[in-house]
C-alpha cells in the first residue's frame, strides 16, 4: 500500500462498445495517476459472454486494486467522472456500454444506500466479475464467503482470458491518459 493512501478498494471494469479494451485501459491509468488513487493490482482481461441482457456485444472484462485516501462517496465520484468523460452511454439497464466501473470492495465497509451499495449486491454471482477478482483477492471474503468459495458455485461458461499479462493495461492506457488525469 502506498503511504498515506489506508484504504483498499477493489473495482470491476468492463464495456462492450467501442475500443472497449482501450478505455478500460484508460480508465486504469487515469486512476494510477490520480493524486489520492494508486493502482496495486490488475486482473487479467477477459472476454465475457452478455450477461441479464443476452443480446448484445460480447464484454471486456476486469478488476483492479486500488490503494486510496479519499472516502467510497469520493472515489465513486472519480469513477464516476472518468465514466462520464469516456462517454459512457446510460440507455438501458445492463445494455451495451463504453465503460462501466463498479466499487465492488472498499475494506470490510459494508453499507446500503441509494448512491453507493457495499460490498456491489450482484457481485456474488456474476463470473465475469467473480474470475477476475480471483486472479488478486482470492481468499477475500465477501458475506462470508471466500471469493474462491462463491466462484466455484457460478456459471462461467464462455469466459475467456483475453490477455493473461497482467500488464495489458499499461501501454494503451498510459498513452491515452497522458495530460487528461
Ligand atoms: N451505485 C450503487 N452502488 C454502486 C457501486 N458499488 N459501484 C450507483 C458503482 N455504482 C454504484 O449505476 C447507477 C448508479 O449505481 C451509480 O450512479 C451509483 O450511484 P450504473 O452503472 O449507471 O447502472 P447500470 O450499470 O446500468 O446498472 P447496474 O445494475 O449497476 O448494472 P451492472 O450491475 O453494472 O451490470 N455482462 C457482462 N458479461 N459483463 C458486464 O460487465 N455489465 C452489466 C451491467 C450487465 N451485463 C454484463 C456486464
Ligand atoms: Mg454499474
Amino acid at each position: 500500500m502506498r503511504e498515506g493512501m489506508k484504504h483498499w478498494a477493489a473495482l470491476g471494469l468492463g464495456g462492450n462498445i467501442g475500443d472497449a479494451r482501450a478505455s478500460m485501459a484508460q480508465a486504469i491509468a487515469r486512476l494510477d495517476t490520480h493524486a489520492h488513487c494508486a493502482i496495486v493490482a490488475v486482473s487479467r482481461l477477459y472476454r465475457t459472454p452478455p450477461w441479464g441482457k443476452t443480446d448484445q456485444a460480447w464484454f471486456f472484462n476486469a478488476c483492479a486494486a486500488v490503494a486510496t485516501n479519499l472516502s467510497p462517496e469520493q472515489l465513486l465520484e472519480v469513477c464516476l467522472s472518468i465514466e462520464r468523460d469516456m462517454k459512457r452511454e446510460r440507455l438501458e439497464r445492463w445494455g451495451p456500454r463504453t465503460i462501466d466501473i463498479d466499487i465492488l470492495l472498499f475494506d470490510d465497509a459494508v453499507r446500503s444506500d441509494a448512491r453507493l451499495e457495499i460490498p456491489h449486491p450482484r457481485m456474488t454471482s456474476r463470473g465475469f466479475v467473480l474470475m477476475p477478482l480471483a486472479d488478486f483477492a482470492p481468499h477475500h471474503v465477501v458475506g462470508g464467503r471466500s471469493v474462491n468459495e462463491w466462484l466455484a458455485d457460478t456459471d462461467t461458461t464462455g469466459i475467456e482470458i483475453a490477455d493473461g499479462d497482467r500488464g495489458w493495461w499499461r501501454n494503451t492506457g498510459a498513452r491515452n491518459a497522458k495530460g487528461t488525469a
